[in-house]
């Protein structure tokens, strides 16, 4: 096995995967049914009478709740509701092609009946029973992959596990002496005792070594070749690579990536969080990530009595009604081909087709530009006897393809409604960054050739974002085709790390080239953007300025930051320079 490379994307190249093999069915889904269930689905986000902020599986460790008392919460543990085959339908129901259930998560109690170590749902509690088993054997009749988490570093109830400061002084922490006595024991009951199993989702890979990462994937391959490992095993040895959580990257990502996502805020039960995101959310999430590649992996926290919350229920259920329509357009697809996502939509592919998933539907006709291969036939998928007619034409200077569909009238009845177009050939696009039907250019970071030196410091992170951008002597460039030309507004979109750090790269100037014209602006936070995508991972807009641009086949644009804030890290997260055109 030779190290994963990275590329332009941020993504492992293609041509370096672990398991191709067992990665087949995974490509396929796409989407995949997350279930965070555990002791903390009693408190549910309380404890001692007070709501206790953040997430509800981290309550033992929010609030410091010294083991033993922690593990009490056992004595009451008695879902007398659980029922598996209910909860498989659901996600089958839903279109959910594989299962993820917690057999482990950072408070180290086992969901599943171990024999290596007492600190279990069989062992501990009055319930008695193995809810891994029925989910196993469920999953399996209803031809969904059955597949495990585990938290294979964080342990707050083993005082060698990671992360328990509050019981356990973290110098007197034997990783290894966990790992032996905890770990692979607990992995080997996993993958004997289950049957078949599809992948093992590791998490928070934050002390272990590479060593013991390698350790243990080689572990989980020499007891299932077939079970994949996901990408936070640690040190990029899985057959995947797991983007943060609820994180969606502002782009295509190439190499296989998948992200886990909450319907609320939560991933283990809470009462109190009410934040759940409407089902026209969860649709655009899913819509989103299939045009990027992306595996969607939606979270569902079961309460203690072993239901599913009705919210859960309610938008599941609303997810298969569209997925029983528009499924095909899911399933077994690869990311849209174009370099830009659209702002109309999504576009996904098989072989011999194309989909357009439509965020905004036309009001009577829709105009694409770069599509080079011939069009047999467009069917709406709602309702293939609805007549769409289309024209594919080349504009006579910039030569670009021209694809225009008419015959749209009215609304879908399923909110983002889906086209399938036929194609010739293998597919082809114009790979140019090309001014929109819209009149707008996008310029994505990720896409932009760097110069100067030294090139290396620079880099773009799997969300698409540069990173590491700290020597004046970089620049970036796009050569684009603007064949319209026009008065540009120029908006230039960064970031912060995460909704509870602060933006990076406040203040600092930027200069932008396009031809002859010259144009400068200070990094601030004029607004933010507006969109499901950026709910954890804010996203900030700056207003640069303003610029004429005559058509033009081949336009060079170059970016510099010519200076950086001293306050800050030298370093700036940018995603993308939109030149949005005003005007008509
Ligand atoms: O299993 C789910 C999470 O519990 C797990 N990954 C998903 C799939 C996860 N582990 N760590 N984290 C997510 C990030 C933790 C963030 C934290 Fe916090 C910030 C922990 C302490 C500060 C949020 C705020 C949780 C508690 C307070």
């Amino acid at each position: 096995m030779s190290k994963a490379k990275r590329d332009k994307f941020g993504g492992r190249g293609q041509a370096v995967v672990y398991n191709d093999r067992a990665l087949v069915w995974w490509r396929d889904a796409r989407f995949g049914m997350f279930i965070h269930w555990g002791l903390y689905a009693l408190p549910a986000g309380e404890w001692k009478g007070q709501a206790v902020p953040g997430i509800g599986e981290w309550l033992m460790h929010t609030a410091r709740i010294p083991r033993a008392e922690y593990a009490s919460l056992a004595d009451n543990f008695k879902p007398e509701h659980f029922n598996a085959k209910e909860w498989v339908g659901y996600a089958s129901q839903a279109g959910m092609k594989y299962l993820v259930v917690t057999s482990k998560h950072h408070d180290g109690f086992a969901m599943y009946d171990s024999k290596n170590n007492p600190y279990n749902v069989v062992h501990a509690t009055p319930w008695k029973r193995d809810p891994l088993k029925d989910l196993a054997v469920a999953c399996r009749e209803a031809g969904i992959k059955f597949c495990i988490y585990y938290s294979q570093d964080q342990d707050w109830h083993d005082p060698d596990g990671a992360c328990n400061d509050w019981d356990f002084d973290a110098a007197g922490k034997d990783f290894r002496a966990y790992l032996d006595r905890k770990v692979k024991p607990q992995l080997k009951e996993l993958l004997t005792q289950y049957g078949p199993i599809g992948l093992i989702w590791f998490d928070t890979p934050y002390t272990i070594s590479e060593k013991h990462s390698r350790e243990l994937a080689d572990y989980v391959r020499s007891l299932q070749p077939d079970c994949l490992v996901s990408g936070r095993i640690g040190h990029d040895l899985g057959d995947y690579g797991s983007l943060g959580d609820n994180q969606i990257p502002s782009g295509r990502v190439s190499g296989d990536y998948e992200t886990p996502a909450t319907m609320n805020d939560t991933w283990g039960y809470k009462t109190g969080d009410r934040e759940w995101k409407s089902l026209s959310t969860l649709l655009h999430l899913l819509i989103d990530l299939a045009g990027k590649g992306i595996n969607y992996l939606l979270n569902v926290g079961p309460t203690a009595k072993g239901l599913f919350p009705q919210e859960s229920i309610d938008r599941l259920k609303g997810i298969g009604t569209w997925m029983n329509v528009n499924g095909e357009a899911i399933y077994g697809t690869q990311a849209n081909p174009f370099p830009l996502d659209h702002d109309w939509g999504r576009i996904t592919r098989k072989p011999g087709r194309l989909y357009f998933l439509f965020f905004h539907w036309p009001k009577d006709f829709f105009m694409l530009y770069g599509l080079r291969n011939k069009i047999t036939s467009i069917r709406f998928l709602e309702d293939p006897s609805r007549k769409l007619s289309w024209r594919q034409f080349k504009a006579t200077a910039s030569g670009r393809d021209i694809l225009e569909v008419s015959g749209f009238g009215g609304t879908p009845v399923l909110e983002y409604g889906v086209l399938g177009i036929d194609i010739e050939g293998d597919i082809d696009v114009d790979e140019r960054l090309i001014q929109q039907p819209d009149g707008t250019l996008r310029l994505p970071m990720q896409l932009a050739d760097i110069h100067g030196d030294p090139r290396d410091q620079l880099r773009f992170t799997s969300s698409g974002f540069t990173s590491g951008w700290t020597n004046k002597k970089i620049w970036l460039s796009w050569s684009c085709c603007i064949p319209e030309g026009g008065t540009f507004s120029i908006e230039v979109i960064s970031a912060c790390k995460h909704i509870e750090l602060p933006p990076s790269g406040l203040h600092h100037r930027l200069r932008l080239e396009i031809g002859a014209t010259r144009i400068v602006g200070t990094l601030k936070e004029d607004g933010i953007v507006d969109d499901p995508r950026t709910q954890y991972f804010p996203e900030h807009c700056t207003h640069i300025g303003s610029v004429n641009i005559n058509p033009a086949e081949n336009c060079m644009i170059k970016l510099r930051i010519t200076e950086f804030t001293p306050a800050e890290e030298h370093s700036v997260l940018l995603s993308e320079l939109r030149l949005i055109r005003l005007g008509k």
